[in-house]
C-alpha cells in the first residue's frame, strides 16, 4: 500500500495530479481544504491523499504517510494540522472500531442516500480501512466528501460573474442570495449588485429590496428575458445575483420562463439549482429531473438543520450531475451558509447521533 498527498489550488487539480502519477486505481483516502474557508472567494488550497495497492513503482521513493490524527466531525480543521510525518502503516482490519460494511450502508441509507451511492461508498471506505488501518468512521468521511463533486472557487476577476438561482417555490432561494450577496460583499468586499426576475408574488420584490437596503446593494428588477439581458449587459459589478420566482416543477410553461432566462444569461453564468435537504428521495430525484431542460451550473442544497436524513447533499449533485456549491444551514442571514467542499458535507451527512426508527416522524418531511 503506497499513500501520496497532493496538494493544489482545487481538488480537481489535485485528483488530476492523482490520476497523473498514480493512475485510475488510485484510491481516495482524503480529501480537504487546507485552509477552511467556507466563502467562496480568495486562494484556498485544498490536499488529496491517495492510496494505491501494492508496492510503490519502482521509479519514485516510497512515501508513506502516517494516518491524519483522528479529528472530530463536527469541527472543521485547523488549518495546516497535516501530518507530515512517514511511517510505515500497521496492518489493521477493518471493522475494529465494530462497525462493519454492512451496518454503515444501513446507516448512509437511514440518512438517504441512494443505496447505489452508499454501497460505492462503503465499499472503498473498506477498502481504505483495511489498507490503512484507518478507523472505519473516518474512512466512510473521507469516502463521502470524495463522492460529491464541488465547484472552483469564484474568482474575482473574472468579472462580471453572474449567478441565477433557480429552484421550486419556498426552498429558500431568495434567503440564500441575500446570505450570498451580504458575505461577498461585507466580508468579502466585492462588488455586489442584485437582480429579482420575481414579479409574480406581490411582496417578492420587496424581500429582496429589505435585504438590498440592509446592506446598502442596488437591487434591478427585470420582468422578462429582454430586461434581463439589458441588465446583464450594463452591469459592471464583480457578482450579480439574479433571483428567480420558485413554481411547482410540473408547471411547464413556468419553467420555459426559468429556462429561457437562464439562457439569456451570458455563458460565465451559473445558475444554481435550490433544492431543501428534507425532501423525499423520490420527489428530489422528480425535481431534479424537471429542471434537466435549464443549464443547471450547480446545486444548492438548503435546510439541511430542519432534518437528519440529508442525503441530498450526495444525491441532489449526482442526479442533477452537477457540482454541490454551498448549503444552507438556518434562516439567518448572513451568517447560515456553508461553502460546500467535502469535509463540510461529510459533518453535516454523518453528524453522531441515532436516528429516530423509520416511520416514527410520520409523515413530517415536506
Ligand atoms: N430552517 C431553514 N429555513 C430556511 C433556510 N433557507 C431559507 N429558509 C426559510 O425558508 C422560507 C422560504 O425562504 P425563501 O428564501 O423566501 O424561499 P424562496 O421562495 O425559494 O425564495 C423562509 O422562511 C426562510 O427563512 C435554511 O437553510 N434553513
Ligand atoms: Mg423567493
Amino acid at each position: 500500500m503506497l499513500l501520496r498527498r497532493y496538494t493544489a489550488p482545487s481538488i480537481r487539480e489535485a485528483l488530476a495530479k492523482v490520476r497523473a502519477e498514480m493512475g485510475d486505481g488510485a484510491l481516495i483516502v482524503e480529501t480537504r481544504r487546507v485552509r477552511p474557508w467556507w466563502r467562496r472567494w480568495g486562494k484556498a488550497s485544498f490536499e488529496v491523499i491517495a492510496a494505491l495497492d501494492g508496492p510503490s513503482p519502482p521509479d519514485r521513493p516510497s512515501m508513506v504517510a502516517a494516518p491524519a490524527p483522528q479529528r472530530e466531525l463536527s469541527r472543521p480543521a485547523p488549518a495546516g494540522d497535516a501530518p507530515q510525518a512517514r511511517l510505515p502503516l500497521p496492518q489493521a482490519r477493518a471493522g475494529e472500531d465494530g462497525s462493519s460494511r454492512a451496518e454503515w450502508f444501513e446507516r448512509l441509507v437511514q440518512r438517504d442516500v441512494e443505496a447505489s451511492l452508499a454501497w460505492e461508498i462503503v465499499e472503498r471506505a473498506e477498502r481504505v480501512a483495511r489498507a490503512t488501518g484507518r478507523p472505519m468512521a473516518e474512512a466512510v468521511a473521507a469516502q463521502v466528501g470524495a463522492a460529491v463533486p464541488t465547484m472552483p472557487l469564484w474568482e474575482r476577476q473574472a468579472r462580471p460573474r453572474f449567478v441565477m438561482l433557480v429552484g421550486p417555490t419556498g426552498t429558500g432561494k431568495t434567503t440564500t442570495l441575500a446570505k450570498l450577496a451580504a458575505n461577498f460583499a461585507l466580508v468579502g468586499g466585492w462588488r455586489v449588485a442584485l437582480v429579482t426576475t420575481d414579479t409574480f408574488r406581490i411582496g417578492a420584490i420587496q424581500q429582496l429590496r429589505t435585504y438590498a437596503d440592509l446592506v446598502g446593494l442596488p437591487l434591478w428588477v427585470a420582468n422578462d428575458v429582454k430586461e434581463l439581458q439589458a441588465v446583464a449587459q450594463s452591469a459592471t459589478h464583480d457578482l450579480v445575483l439574479i433571483d428567480t420566482a420558485g413554481h411547482n416543477p410540473g408547471d411547464n410553461e413556468r419553467m420555459a420562463r426559468t429556462e429561457a432566462l437562464a439562457r439569456a444569461l451570458p455563458p460565465q453564468a451559473v445558475v444554481l439549482l435550490v433544492v431543501p435537504a428534507g425532501v423525499r428521495q423520490a420527489d428530489l430525484r422528480e425535481l431534479v429531473g424537471a429542471y434537466r431542460t435549464v443549464p443547471i451550473g450547480g446545486v444548492v442544497v438548503t435546510k439541511v438543520d430542519e432534518t437528519r436524513r440529508r442525503g441530498a447533499l450526495l444525491n441532489a449533485p449526482r442526479w442533477a450531475q452537477a457540482p454541490l456549491a454551498y448549503i444552507a444551514t438556518g434562516q439567518m442571514v448572513p451568517d447560515d451558509v456553508e461553502l460546500a467542499d467535502g469535509e463540510t458535507v461529510a459533518r453535516w451527512l454523518l453528524e453522531p447521533g441515532a436516528l429516530p426508527k423509520p416511520g416514527a416522524e410520520g409523515g413530517a418531511r415536506a
